[in-house]
């Protein structure tokens, strides 16, 4: 089974998990891509919900879709949220912001009362950090945020581009790539990340995931909580 029927797999399994009434979180990326196409047929087959997006890209795909969107002001919290992650370790801890959606994914995540995790197996890992640690930084004097970045022990930081130029976040941010390879304490990583001024937000989610459903190759899906 290729990676992209694993993920539809986990996709459609999230969309079981939709109650009549909800508020939903809808993250954003290419697993979760296959939950907003299922919620979108059930909200044509009659389920009422409403969503929160966790990015333009998935706003746009969500209203083309014509699933109800909010926003976040002015809804006090969300009953569940569904997103994917670029790794996953067995305590449920993530690095997320592969898609460049970190700050407005994490800001959903904390606002949901249960996060849920979709994915297909090749996002488990034993230790995070081999993917690059997405971290958000403030355009202004970013090099001065990398150089502080780097004396938490990472020594390759990549500055992330597209196509034309240096890739801008939603919020009109930079995005550095830190290779850290192994991350042993990923809370207190976190903590020091974040106390770096000219970081606005970075990719580790601590203790938010509720649950994690994956789909393996043979076809299984399986949760972990
Ligand atoms: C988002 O989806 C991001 O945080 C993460 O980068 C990505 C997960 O990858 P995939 O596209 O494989 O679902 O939630």
């Amino acid at each position: 089974m290729s990676n992209d029927i694993a993920k539809q797999k986990a996709g459609e399994y999230a969309a079981t998990l939709v109650e009549d009434g909800m508020t939903i979180g809808i993250g954003t990326g290419s697993t979760v891509y296959y939950f907003i196409h299922t919620l979108a047929n059930k909200t044509k087959e009659g389920l009422h919900i409403t969503g929160v997006p966790t990015s333009a890209q998935t706003a746009q795909l969500a209203r083309s879709l014509n699933i109800p969107l909010v926003d976040l002001n002015d809804v006090a919290q969300l009953d569940l949220t569904i997103d994917g992650a670029d790794e996953i370790d067995p305590s449920l801890n993530l690095i997320k912001g592969g898609g460049g959606a970190l700050l407005q994914e994490k800001i959903v995540a904390a606002a949901s009362v249960q996060n849920i995790i979709i994915a297909d197996e090749s996002k488990l890992v034993q230790n995070l950090g081999k993917f690059p640690l997405p971290v958000e930084v403030i355009t202004f004097a970013w090099r001065q945020t990398q150089k502080h970045i780097a004396q938490l022990g990472c020594s390759n930081i990549v500055l992330r581009q597209k196509q034309d130029g240096i890739f801008i976040s939603d919020h009109g941010h930079y995005i550095l790539d830190c290779h850290f390879e192994q991350i042993d304490n990923p809370a207190l990583l976190q903590q020091q990340l974040n106390n770096i001024p000219g970081v606005v937000e970075n990719g580790l989610f601590i203790n938010m995931a509720a649950k994690a459903i994956v789909a393996y190759s043979d076809g299984s899906v399986k949760e972990f909580v």
